[in-house]
């Protein structure tokens, strides 16, 4: 049997005190719920107050070394964070060994270009494993439905299985895929993921049936994550004789803004379709959506169109939300001034705003009127015309007429900048 992946591992003693790693399948404000599979108990754990100093994340799934781990009292101490293969953004999920994306043939309709956002997304989050397609409520669909979804898929190198949890059609394959592994459970919402994982393990009594509406409404209220536990014993009444168990995670139904998109260039890497055709094209910029003489384009008739489409619609969200980006971050640049040339000492300051502006024209004020009184002249702050003020504030003049270590020592005081993050 191949061991649990994140799961198993050894207990030794150490002092009187049992050390030992586990895996944490839920966390909540007061600490860590750990499975720990020597013992096969899960550990209520709180985490070292060095971690909490050092601010070291730790999330469901992750892999984490015990201490003090007290069998009887059901507790432990997490000293350290083990290595993440991988982390899950939404919801936040470490080492996940593989993505299982459920959707419905009928009720809701499935959606081709639905299906191919899921697909991207996880195997960006999820590089080193191939989603799995599982094509749920077969109960409602026709053969030619499910040929035709085979059809599209499985040339592409995915795993199809076309289940329904309304008769377990198709359940006793789904179990073999879970074993000894941690399987996320995503796709859209209402295509049964819930009863699906209630099927599999009835102990979960997750909660079915409730469809978001379209303003999203009662949706992202999971914040948390949780991994279940399917047990041997239901496991081998879905037809599994291995000695094995399964994890799982259920996840609510995306946003169409927190699907992630690769740079638009790469997007075609996420088709194996297309691909296949892009490695061979001349081009190393080309988008492969209108190029003359790009490869991709003079073979379009080897491609689903659908999955062109789809395509296509991706690499143009991924442009827009690049241009976005960039827009934002010239935003973000004009309002940051690098004040300094000397080598090394030049520090990033934003500019003023205008309620921070009037406080750098007191400290104008208060140079301009050091250098009057070294001239001795008799003028004071009021003579001091405030359009000549507003020139002398301006930024060039700033960085050419002031000491540039005062100046942004002021700045930092008053506005309490922290230049080091200015530049992550
Ligand atoms: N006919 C049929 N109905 C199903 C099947 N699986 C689930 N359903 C029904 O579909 C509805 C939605 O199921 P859920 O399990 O809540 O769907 P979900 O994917 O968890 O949805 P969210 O939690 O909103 O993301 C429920 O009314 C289920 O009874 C199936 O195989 N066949
Ligand atoms: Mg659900
Ligand atoms: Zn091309």
């Amino acid at each position: 049997m191949k061991a649990l992946s994140g799961l198993s591992d050894t207990s030794k003693e150490s002092g009187g005190t049992v050390s030992s790693t586990g895996t944490v399948i839920r966390s909540h404000a007061g600490g860590y719920l750990v499975y720990e599979p020597e013992l096969d108990l899960n550990l209520l754990c709180q985490a070292r107050g060095r971690l909490k100093k050092e601010r070291v994340s730790i999330v469901t799934g992750d892999r984490v070394a015990l201490d003090d781990v007290d069998p009887e009292k059901g507790s432990g101490v997490i000293t350290s964070r083990l290595e993440r293969e991988n982390l899950l953004s939404r919801p936040l999920l470490a080492n996940v060994d593989q993505v299982i994306i459920v959707q419905a043939i009928h009720q809701p309709d499935w959606n081709a270009l639905v299906c191919d956002r899921y697909l991207v997304h996880f195997q960006l989050e999820v590089r080193d494993s191939l989603p799995v397609l599982c094509f749920n409520k077969s109960d409602l669909a026709s053969e030619d439905d499910k040929k035709a979804l085979r059809s599209i898929y499985e040339p592409l190198g995915y795993l199809v299985t076309i289940v329904s949890a309304a008769t377990g059609e198709g359940l006793d394959r789904l179990a073999d895929l879970l074993l000894s592994k941690k399987t996320v459970f995503a796709g859209p919402s209402g295509v049964g993921k819930s009863t699906l994982l209630n099927w599999l393990e009835p102990e979960l009594r997750l909660k079915t049936g409730i469809m978001e509406n379209d303003f999203g409404v009662g949706r992202h209220t999971t914040t948390s994550s949780e991994l279940y536990r399917i047990s041997e014993r239901q496991l081998r009444q879905l037809g599994v004789d291995e000695d094995a168990v399964a994890w799982v995670a259920d996840t609510p139904g995306f946003g169409l803004s927190e699907f992630k998109h690769p740079e638009p260039l790469d997007v075609v890497w996420q088709f194996p379709d297309l691909a296949k055709l892009a490695v061979d094209c001349k081009f190393s910029d080309c988008t492969h959506l209108v190029e003359q003489g790009c490869n991709v384009l003079a073979n379009l008739d080897r491609i689903d169109p659908v999955r062109f489409e789809n395509y296509t619609i991706m690499v143009k969200e991924s442009q827009s939300e690049k241009s976005i980006l960039r827009e934002t971050s010239t935003k973000v640049e004009s309002a940051v001034k690098t004040v300094g040339g000397r080598q090394g000492k030049a520090v990033h300051v934003p500019l003023l705003s205008g309620r921070y502006r009037s406080k750098a024209k007191n400290t104008v004020r208060q140079q301009l009127k050091r250098t009057a009184d070294l001239a001795d002249q008799d003028e004071d702050d009021d003579a001091l015309d405030d359009d000549v003020i507003d020139d002398l504030n301006d930024d060039d003049l700033i960085e050419d007429d002031l000491s540039d270590d005062d100046l942004s020592d002021d700045l930092k005081d008053e506005q309490d900048i922290d230049v080091d993050d200015e530049e992550t």
